[in-house]
C-alpha cells in the first residue's frame, strides 16, 4: 500500500491539494482538489478569503477520503507576509488583509523615524517590499491601534490554517522571515527590533522549523472530514518550498520559482545583509534546513493574470504565449520592478500608460502587451542575473525555471537569450513537490536533500532551452 503525503498549496491565484507518493523510486503526484484563489475588496480593502479557502481545504481532504487515500501526514504552505491578529478568544481581529492594499503606502516612512533602511537591513536581511509584514504590522499600528492592543496571537497565513486544522499556533520560520522581523543570525524573532516598533512580543508565538510535527486534527474536523492525520510543517513559504524541489545538486545554477513572482536566486549558507546587497535590494529568505534563499522578487507572471483578467479570461496562457510571440517584434519595454505594477486599478491601462510616459510606442493588442510584458521580464531576469553574479564574484551557467511559470515556453525563451544561458524548464508543481519532501524527509523516505532533488528531476519530465 503506497505511503501518501498531502500538500496544500495556496498561490495567490489558485491553490490545490495534491496528494505525492513514491512509486519504483520515482515521485508520483496526484491532483485531488483545485480552487480559485484571489484578493477580493472589503471596506474598501484588498482582502483574503481563508474561510473560503478554509472550506476548500476541507473539501479536498473529503476527496481524499472518498477515494480512499488517507495520507501519512499533511502540510500547508502559501505566499509570505500576510497574517492574521486574534483576540484572546482566539477571534480574527479586523479583516485579512491581503498584500496588495494599499494601506502600506508611506508606512516605510514611519517605519525608518525608528529604525533607518539600511539598519533593517542589516539586521534582518530581508529585501524593502512595501508590503512586508513590518510595514503591514505599522499600518495596523497607525490606523487601527485598538487591534495590536487585543491581539494575543498573530499567526501568518500557513500558520492559521494549520491551528485552524489542529488547533496548535506555531509560527514556522520560514514563512516567518518573509516578514522582516526575524535575525538571519539566530534564526528566531528579533525581540528587540519587534520592541522597537512598539509591537507587542507576546503576540509572536515560537518558531518552529520545516519538518516539525504540529499536531492532529481538533475533534471538529476529524468529525467533517472523516479521518485524522498529522500536520507537519512544511517550509510553509511557498517559494521555501519551491527551492528544495529545484531538480539539481551542483551549485552551477540560478533558479527563478515562477508564478504569481518571479523569484530568482541563489541558495547559500549564510545571508549576505552588506549595504551593497541592501543597495540591489536582494533578499535573505530563510529555507529548508537553515539554508538561506538569495534572490530578488521579480513582479512576475502577476502582470500577465492581470491581463489576461482584463481581457475577460477569454484566452488561456499558451495561447497569450503564443499571440505574444506573434507580436514578437513590437520594441516598447517597461521596468517590470515599478511599483506602479504591484496593485493598479487596471494592469493593462497601466503597461500602455507606461510606454506613453517614456515617449514608447504604445502596445494596443493582447499579443502586443503580452510581448511587452514577456520581453521586459526576461530583460529584468537578465539584469538579476548579473547583480547575482556581481554580488557572488562567479558565474552560473544555467536557470532553472519552476513553478507553474514553468510552462510559459515563449518566455522562457526570451529568458534564454536575455541571459544567454542555457533554461531548464519544470517541474510546474514544484511547490507542492517541496511541500511534500519536506514531509518525506521528516518520514525517513529520503535520506537528505541531494536525494530528493535526484528523485525530483528522474521523476519530472525537464524542459531544455538553448541560450
Ligand atoms: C510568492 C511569494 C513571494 C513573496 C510574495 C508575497 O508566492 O510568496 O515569495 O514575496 O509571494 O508574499
Amino acid at each position: 500500500m503506497a505511503k501518501y503525503y498531502l500538500a496544500v498549496d495556496i498561490g495567490a491565484s489558485s491553490g490545490r491539494l495534491i496528494l505525492g507518493h513514491l512509486e519504483n523510486g520515482k515521485m508520483e503526484l496526484e491532483e485531488v482538489h483545485r480552487f480559485e484563489n484571489g484578493m477580493v475588496k472589503k471596506d474598501g480593502e484588498l482582502c483574503w478569503e481563508f474561510d473560503r479557502l478554509f472550506k476548500e481545504i476541507k473539501n479536498g481532504l473529503k476527496k481524499c477520503k472518498e477515494i480512499g487515500k488517507i495520507p501519512v501526514s499533511m502540510g500547508v504552505d502559501t505566499w509570505g507576509v500576510d497574517f492574521v491578529l486574534m483576540d484572546k478568544d482566539d477571534k480574527v481581529l479586523g479583516n485579512t488583509v491581503g498584500y496588495r492594499d494599499h494601506r502600506t503606502e508611506g508606512m516605510d516612512e514611519e517605519v525608518y523615524k525608528i529604525i533607518s533602511l539600511e539598519d533593517l537591513y542589516a539586521r534582518t536581511g530581508i529585501q524593502k517590499a512595501i508590503f512586508n509584514t513590518v510595514y503591514q504590522l505599522m499600518a495596523v499600528k497607525k490606523k487601527h491601534p485598538e487591534y495590536l492592543e487585543q491581539a494575543e496571537t498573530m499567526l501568518h497565513v500557513p500558520d492559521y490554517f494549520h491551528y485552524l486544522l489542529t488547533g496548535q499556533k506555531t509560527c514556522e520560520y520560514t514563512e516567518a522571515t518573509t516578514g522582516q522581523l526575524v535575525s538571519p543570525e539566530t534564526k528566531d524573532w528579533d525581540y528587540e527590533l519587534i520592541d522597537m516598533l512598539g509591537y507587542p512580543r507576546k503576540m509572536f508565538q515560537k518558531l518552529i522549523m520545516p519538518g516539525t510535527s504540529i499536531g492532529h486534527f481538533t475533534e471538529e474536523v476529524k468529525a467533517e472530514v472523516g479521518f485524522d492525520v498529522e500536520v507537519v510543517a512544511p517550509a510553509t513559504h511557498d517559494t521555501g518550498s519551491a527551492v528544495l524541489a529545484v531538480p539539481a545538486n551542483d551549485d552551477d545554477f540560478i533558479y527563478i520559482s515562477s508564478g504569481t513572482w518571479s523569484l530568482m536566486g541563489i541558495e547559500r549558507e549564510k545571508a549576505d545583509c552588506s549595504k551593497k546587497s541592501c543597495e540591489m535590494n536582494l533578499t535573505n529568505e530563510g529555507g529548508y534546513a537553515g539554508r538561506f534563499r538569495y534572490l530578488k522578487n521579480i513582479m512576475g507572471l502577476w502582470m500577465i493574470q492581470s491581463v489576461r483578467h482584463e481581457f475577460d479570461d477569454k484566452y488561456g496562457f499558451a495561447e497569450i504565449c503564443q499571440m505574444a510571440e506573434e507580436a514578437k517584434d513590437f520594441p516598447s519595454r517597461v521596468d517590470a520592478n515599478d511599483e506602479c505594477f504591484l496593485s493598479p486599478d487596471n494592469m493593462t491601462e497601466e503597461v500602455k500608460d507606461y510606454c506613453r510616459r517614456t515617449g514608447q510606442k504604445v502596445p494596443e493588442t493582447l499579443g502586443e502587451i503580452a510581448t511587452v510584458i514577456y520581453t521586459s521580464l526576461a530583460e529584468c531576469y537578465a539584469k538579476t542575473a548579473r547583480e547575482l553574479e556581481e554580488m557572488t564574484g562567479r558565474t552560473y551557467s544555467r536557470i532553472h525555471v519552476v513553478g507553474g511559470g514553468s510552462n510559459a515556453g515563449y518566455l522562457n525563451e526570451l529568458t534564454a537569450k536575455a541571459t544567454g544561458k542555457e533554461v531548464h524548464a519544470g517541474p510546474g508543481e514544484a511547490t507542492a513537490i517541496g511541500n511534500i519532501t519536506a514531509q518525506m524527509l521528516k518520514a525517513e523516505e529520503f535520506k537528505s536533500i541531494e536525494e530528493a532533488r535526484t528523485t525530483i528531476h528522474e521523476s519530472f519530465g525537464i524542459k531544455v532551452y538553448q541560450a
